[in-house]
């Protein structure tokens, strides 16, 4: 595969005024029929050159030019595309060929989902559909018309219906305009048999904007969240944004087998089932969550992704890191901000970290990539949301907002770059982010080393802040980055200190030199800091605190991030002297301030019940691991394992009171307050049953008996499975598995509870998952229930020191890599990450990996994951 890069961007050489889609809809062979409005971009140069259109897959039919019709020697088919000699500034190009949606499993393109037609185009899938420029900046007015059979009554794509009618016989055609010009990327098409659920909002013009989500009949209930989601999403973009949505009717369609999350097609998103379909019975808190935030992140798009696109798809953060920002904000108005925090920054010190310390690290904005379906990752997304939240925080709220009308003001329909998103906050505010710009080029996790001085003397206190930043593919040396570091200061009581005459109790500190002092005057007594409060900046933090200074932090910050922060690093500490006492064969005991530590945090009532679970929760393994400079994941697993036990058996009194005072009997909504306690419900469970004990395991047996929710229901599963005994365990997903069978979303967490469940999941019992009816290789939630929960969510048993586990993915990837590349690329990264484990599991992992290589002929997908992580 042939690598491409930022610097050879060019202007495209031919713009598309128009472009009409004509579809007759057959499983093997569906005619597509496409006339193009082409015209020179006079911006792109002299001459005429060759017009050069993307295609793949495709059965070419005719091509004609002004209603001429080419002869096969009149232009270039390759395997690529299309090269087509060009005589004339303006013409119409039309174009016929065949496609297979039946047989396309990529689900790239127009495909096949239960018998339902769908497309996925982003990013390059449109290509797949038709011969076409196939790149974001050209961007064009779409009008589509699908004809197909009788039995295939909903036939939907973007933009408004403006005509329908029947054909011949059995067969009928809708016609759909978008009044907007979009990239072929944003292009949508369904078809099936389809019911919907219909709602209405009044924008804050007074428009009314039709409101529906399709689905299968069978899941007509499930769409009440999505609806209540899209409505809260659409009102706060006009509160918080300023933005309207434009066009009279806003469609999502839930579709069983898809790559992504969902799709933001313009006025026809395309989900998951797995991220819109939900009824209390069936979905966990964690999913409605999940829904809301997808519905949001995709309808957010339509102002930051849409109406302003990307100029070329090395912007892709302009899009997905700001809407993911924007997508967080809205949510945490929603729920709890700091619980919201917390989950978003767990993630991303757990696998964003990991990714930009491993081969494929990449800045938020690459220079370049083989398969651009690969740089959909936790950097361009998670850590592109973070630089966005930087700005946020560096200029406030009313400033970033008169940036944002700025830049979508000045964007309005053109497809642009990271560049003009910086530039756009800095002219409207006048600030200067020259330096900030980093942050876009540069890949790696930058470390803050800091040290302080306290003067009694003087009163004065002074912060030392070092920053690093560690080597990455192609990048040795780094530039300091302009970090924002949010602090306050507390006295020896856990109150908070004036940090100046004003007495303003906390600031944000610009570093911005590779070492850099900060003075602060009049400080009454030693403070202990409270550093990078709320996660100002994604980084790592090095402060040396003691165990008593993070037990006060713990209770006494005045932020609720820090506080839970101060947590993990108790905790970290403690399961640090746990892996050096096993590995050296001493007795592993729990240090006392930590079980202190968290009784206290169990017997503080005023807390939120969402953050005291959050905060009695131990840093995960995965977490541990990417911290680690070498892997142990012998050492890793038996330190959690026997922290997790002395915990619980520890504070076994007040987790069992904890457990019991919550509310079991309340009908389910899914708000803040009643998540948060349900929550701490099942994690006070989940410890309980960790001891094995009799009474623990009755707690969960009844919880799962009389459960009325999902979330109760699936978390009295997860405690027998990860800690009954066989009989039990299986007794009960038995039970679970005759209630739900034919629920798909709940078929899958039924799956991907066992695949990670550290006694249930072993490889066979994996292997065995994956010959039950329920499984099917085609479908990537499937895949990622079953073989994604086991590497990305078992760690115990997939570090199994055999290496058993790594070569049972490796032979996964290979099988899935002829069926979807792009979900064999994703799925083969644990074993990329190779290099930062010990010698055992480091040779197996290699071994494992270039078994892939070896393989045969891979996709470039996987191709470029593979050779850039055996380097
Ligand atoms: N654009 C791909 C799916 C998403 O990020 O919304
Ligand atoms: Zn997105």
């Amino acid at each position: 595969p042939r690598t491409v890069y930022l610097k050879d961007y060019r202007q495209p050489d031919y713009l598309v005024d128009s472009t009409r889609l004509r579809f007759e809809l057959e499983p093997n062979a569906t005619l597509v029929e496409s006339q193009l409005k082409v015209r020179r971009n006079p911006a792109a140069g002299e001459g005429l050159p060759p017009l050069q259109l993307d295609g793949v897959d495709l059965e070419l039919l005719s091509v004609a030019i002004d209603g001429v019709p080419l002869g096969e020697d009149d232009y270039t088919c390759h395997a690529e595309g299309l090269s087509i000699p060009v005589h004339r500034a303006e013409f119409t190009l039309e174009i016929r060929n065949r496609i297979d949606p039946e047989g396309n499993t990529s689900l790239e393109g127009l495909y096949l989902s239960n018998g339902m037609y769908c497309t996925q185009c982003e990013a390059e899938g449109f290509r797949k559909i038709t011969y076409y420029p196939d790149r974001p900046d050209v961007m064009s007015k779409f009008t589509t018309t699908i004809v197909a059979p009788g039995d295939y009554p909903i036939l939907l794509s973007n933009g408004n219906e403006i005509e329908r009618g029947k054909i011949d016989g059995d067969r009928h055609f809708v016609t759909w305009e978008d009044p907007f010009a979009k990239p072929a990327y944003l292009f949508a098409l369904v078809a099936g048999q389809l019911e919907k659920v219909e709602d209405r909002f009044t924008t804050m013009s007074g428009r009314e904007v039709i409101l529906e989500i399709y689905t299968e009949p069978k899941n007509i209930h499930k769409c009440d969240h999505a609806m209540r989601s899209l409505k809260a999403a659409m009102r706060w973009d006009e509160e918080v944004y300023g933005r309207e949505y434009d066009l009279d009717i806003f469609m999502i369609v839930a579709v069983d087998h898809f790559n992504m999350g969902a799709m933001e097609n313009k006025g026809l998103n395309i989900f998951n089932s797995a991220c819109v379909l939900a009824s209390p019975e069936t979905a966990t808190d964690a999913a409605f969550q999940r829904i809301e935030s997808i519905v949001a992140h995709e309808y957010f798009h339509n102002w930051s992704g849409n109406r302003v696109t990307c100029r070329d798809w090395f912007q892709l953060s302009l899009k997905e890191g700001f809407t993911v920002f924007r997508d967080a904000e809205f949510s945490a108005d929603m729920n709890s901000r700091a619980v919201k925090r917390i989950e978003d920054v767990s993630m991303l010190r757990t696998s964003q970290f990991a990714e930009d310390a491993g081969p494929m690290s990449h800045p938020v904005r690459p220079d370049s990539y083989m398969e651009i379906s690969n740089f959909y990752t936790l950097t361009i997304y998670e850590k592109g949301a973070e630089v966005v939240r930087m700005i946020h925080t560096l200029l406030g709220a009313q400033a970033f907002r008169r940036g944002s009308d700025l830049y979508f003001e000045r964007h309005d329909g053109c497809a642009v770059t990271c560049e003009d998103f910086i530039a756009a906050m800095e002219d409207a505010n006048e600030v200067d982010l020259k330096q900030f710009r980093r942050w876009y080029s540069q890949a790696g996790t930058p470390v803050l080393e800091i040290s302080d001085d306290y003067d009694a003397d003087s009163n004065r206190y002074t912060l030392t802040v070092r920053q690093s930043c560690p080597p990455s593919p192609g990048q040795a040396e780094k530039l300091p980055f302009h970090i924002p570091l949010k602090m306050g200061l507390l006295g020896a009581d856990g109150s908070a200190l004036a940090l100046d005459a004003d007495g303003k109790g906390e600031t944000v500190l610009e570093v911005t030199e590779p070492e850099q002092t900060f003075t602060f005057e009049g400080v009454p007594e030693q403070p202990l800091p409270s550093l990078l409060r709320g996660f100002s900046a994604p980084v790592k933090v090095r402060y040396d605190y003691s165990p008593a200074q993070l037990q006060l932090l713990m209770r006494a910050d005045s932020d609720a991030f820090n506080r839970w922060d101060a947590g993990q690093r108790l905790a970290f500490r403690a399961l640090a002297q746990l892996q050096a006492d096993f590995r050296s064969g001493t007795a592993m005991e729990l240090p006392p301030e930590l079980v202190d530590a968290y009784r206290s945090v169990l017997q503080q009532d005023d807390l939120d019940p969402a953050l005291v679970a959050e905060m009695l929760t131990l840093p995960s393994a995965q977490t541990l691991a990417e911290e680690a400079d070498t892997i142990d994941a012998e050492a890793i697993i038996a330190s959690r394992k026997y922290a997790e036990q002395a915990l619980a058996e520890a504070l076994y009194e007040h987790l069992e009171q904890a457990y019991r005072r919550l509310d079991h009997d309340k009908p389910y909504r899914p708000v803040a307050a009643d998540i948060a306690q349900r929550r701490l419900k099942n994690v006070a469970l989940a410890y309980l049953c960790v001891t094995e004990r009799e009474d623990a395991l009755a707690l969960a047996d009844s919880q799962f008996a009389t459960a009325t929710n999902m979330t109760d229901s699936a978390a009295a599963l997860a405690a027998l499975v990860n800690r009954a005994d066989e009989q039990r365990a299986e007794a009960a997903l038995q039970n679970f598995y005759e209630r739900w069978k034919e629920d798909d979303q709940v078929v899958e967490l039924w799956l991907s509870l066992q695949s990670s469940s550290p006694k249930r999941g072993t490889l066979e019992a994996v292997r065995a998952l994956m010959a039950h009816p329920a499984f099917e290789l085609t479908n990537p939630n499937r895949v990622r229930s079953v073989i994604g929960a086991f590497a990305n969510r078992n760690f115990t048993q997939f570090h199994q020191p055999d290496g058993s586990g790594f070569r049972f993915l490796a032979e996964q990837v290979i099988a899935l890599d002829k069926l979807n590349p792009q979900i064999a690329a994703r799925l083969v990264t644990p074993i990329t990450r190779w290099k930062k484990y010990c010698q055992g599991p480091r040779e197996q992992m290699f071994a494992a990996l270039q078994s892939v290589m070896a393989s045969g002929q891979l996709s470039a997908d996987l191709y470029e994951v593979v050779s850039k992580s055996l380097k």
